[in-house]
């Protein structure tokens, strides 16, 4: 349904309220500056909509923002996401391909919701999400021992972690903004909490650790995810940087030894873009402040990452 097309919008939220380390909000910043943007529309020939704007910064932040239920900057986390989720939407529902870079891993939040909402408006029909990282990033606030957001995106789009109307994150009680777990698939996990492991295993979410891509290879591991999600349904990629190894891409907040190789995270993003049925993409997480002797690499890994799911190593 969209194999062939080429319009295709840019936007870069550099939160990081959804942790502690500052800096992964330059991270937008950083894979522009090396080009990204440029090579998307002279290389890769996309019509790109950017408007040369960092969003969804640390400017919208409430003058107080108290835990709650644990949660560190919650209000401000709410806010973002939820302003993230409605400006993602309007361009998805033009039938865009959205490319979001973060920032941390909880503005997933709002894109997610946001191609998820305009998915079902458009094609009548229920996306799937591709979710490669060291970790699992479903902590509910109850099983969280950080309290970091960014380790609970999937919680709160998937209904695990529900809020009633009013509180922080009830502007997600909408099914329409959701994700079913049957739809969620995790490539790369090496560093998943207790809590988490229990909720993979109730849930019976499908996830591809390390372990499997040591056991059966990358190719067999993207032949059973794309399986799992089936053919021509419409797919959502939030790419995590630190499930690259840290000899790739060291400059992030929670890197995690023995993770992919740049040539498996790039076959992933290669293999996705095959299916045809790619409608968005985030790639999160780079911290160009953090080992800055690796920051270029990893900026370099994380623009290569974008250009194979977008289609620059087909022949
Ligand atoms: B990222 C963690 F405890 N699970 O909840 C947590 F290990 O977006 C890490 O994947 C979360 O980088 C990492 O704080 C979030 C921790
Ligand atoms: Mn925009
Ligand atoms: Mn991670
Ligand atoms: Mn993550």
């Amino acid at each position: 349904f969209l194999s062939r097309n080429k319009d295709l919008a840019l936007v870069a939220a550099g939160f990081s309220g959804g942790q502690g380390k500052s800096g992964v909000d330059a991270g937008p910043t950083a894979l522009i500056e090396a080009g990204l943007a440029i090579q998307l529309r002279d290389h890769l020939r996309y019509n790109v909509h950017y408007d040369d704007k960092i969003h969804y910064c640390n400017d919208i932040v409430p003058d107080s923002d108290p835990d709650h239920r644990g949660m560190k900057n919650p209000q401000a986390t709410s806010v973002v996401t939820q302003k993230l989720s409605s400006h993602i939407f309007s361009h998805a529902k033009e039938g865009r391909f959205v490319v979001t870079l973060g920032g941390d891993h909880s503005i997933a939040i709002g894109t997610i919701s946001g191609t998820a909402k305009a998915t079902r408006e458009r094609l009548n029909r229920d996306m799937a999400v591709i979710w490669v990282d060291a970790h699992a990033d479903i902590n509910t606030p109850e099983t969280s021992d950080s309290g970091n957001i960014h380790g609970m995106p999937l919680a709160f789009l998937t209904g695990l972690a529900s809020e009633k109307g009013g509180k922080p994150f009830g502007w997600l009680n909408s099914e329409e903004l959701r994700i079913s777990t049957t739809k969620l698939v995790y490539i790369g996990l090496r560093d998943v909490d207790h809590g988490e492991k229990r909720l993979l295993r109730e849930n019976g979410i499908a996830a591809f650790s390390m372990h499997d891509v040591d056991q059966y290879g990358i190719g067999k591991v993207m032949d059973m995810a794309l399986a799992w999600i089936g053919n021509d349904t419409p797919i959502h990629l939030s790419f995590d940087i630190d499930a690259l190894d840290p000899m790739w891409a060291p400059s992030t907040g929670t890197a995690v030894r023995r993770g992919l190789t740049l040539r498996e995270g790039s076959f992933i993003a290669e293999c996705v873009h095959d299916t045809g049925s790619l409608i968005a993409m985030d790639l999160v997480e780079v911290n160009p402040s953090l080992e800055q002797e690796g920051a270029e690499k990893t900026v370099e890994a994380a623009i290569s990452i974008v250009r194979c799911a977008l289609g620059e190593t087909l022949l």
